[in-house]
C-alpha cells in the first residue's frame, strides 16, 4: 500500500548541519520526498501541531525546543511510509532506539531526538495538511 506520512528534520539536527544525511537515510529507505521546506516555527504553531501533547508534562519544554531554530517539514510517499520511516527513526529515547535507526545515530536525548515521524494514517493526514496545501505537494 502506497501510503504518505509527514517528517521534521528538528533543531537540534538542522543546528548541526544533518539534514543532508537524514534525507539520504529516509531516500536509501525508498521513500520518496513529494514536498519539503524549511521553516522556523512560531511559538502558536509547534502549540497547535503537538495540540495532543498539550497535558502532558513535557509539552512546554517540547514547545520551546521546537520553536528554538529552523527545521525542515517533508511529505514522505512510499510503501508502507508511516511505518517504515517510524522503523528507520527508531525509538523516542536514543538510549532505547536500535542500532541503525536515526535517532541511535544522530539523537542527543528524548527530547532533542533529530526526527519526528507520523505514528497513524489520521496523524499523518492532519500534519501533512497542517504545514502544506496541495499546490505543493508534487506526484
Ligand atoms: P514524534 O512525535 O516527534 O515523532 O516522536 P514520538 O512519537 O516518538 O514521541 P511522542 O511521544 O509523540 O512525543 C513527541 C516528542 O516530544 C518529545 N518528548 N519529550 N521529555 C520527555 O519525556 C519527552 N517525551 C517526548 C520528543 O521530542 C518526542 O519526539
Ligand atoms: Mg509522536
Amino acid at each position: 500500500m502506497i501510503q504518505r506520512t509527514f517528517s521534521i528534520i528538528k533543531p537540534d539536527a538542522t543546528g548541526r548541519n544533518l539534514e543532508g544525511k537524514i534525507l539520504a537515510r529516509i531516500q536509501d529507505a525508498g521513500l520518496n520526498v513529494v514536498a519539503m521546506k524549511k521553516i522556523r516555527m512560531t511559538q502558536e504553531q509547534a502549540e497547535g501541531f503537538y495540540h495532543v501533547h498539550k497535558e502532558r508534562p513535557f509539552f512546554q519544554s517540547l514547545v520551546e525546543f521546537m520553536t528554538s531554530g529552523p527545521v525542515v517539514c517533508s511529505v514522505l510517499e512510499g510503501e508502507n511510509a508511516i511505518e517504515n520511516y517510524r522503523a528507520i527513526m527508531g525509538a523516542t529515547n536514543p538510549a532505547d532506539a536500535a542500532e541503525g535507526t536515526i535517532r541511535k545515530e544522530f539523537a542527543e536525548n528524548i527530547e532533542a531526538n533529530s526526527v519526528h515521524g507520523s505514528d497513524a494514517p489520521e496523524t499523518a493526514e492532519y500534519e501533512i495538511n497542517y504545514f502544506f496545501n496541495h499546490l505543493e505537494i508534487t506526484g
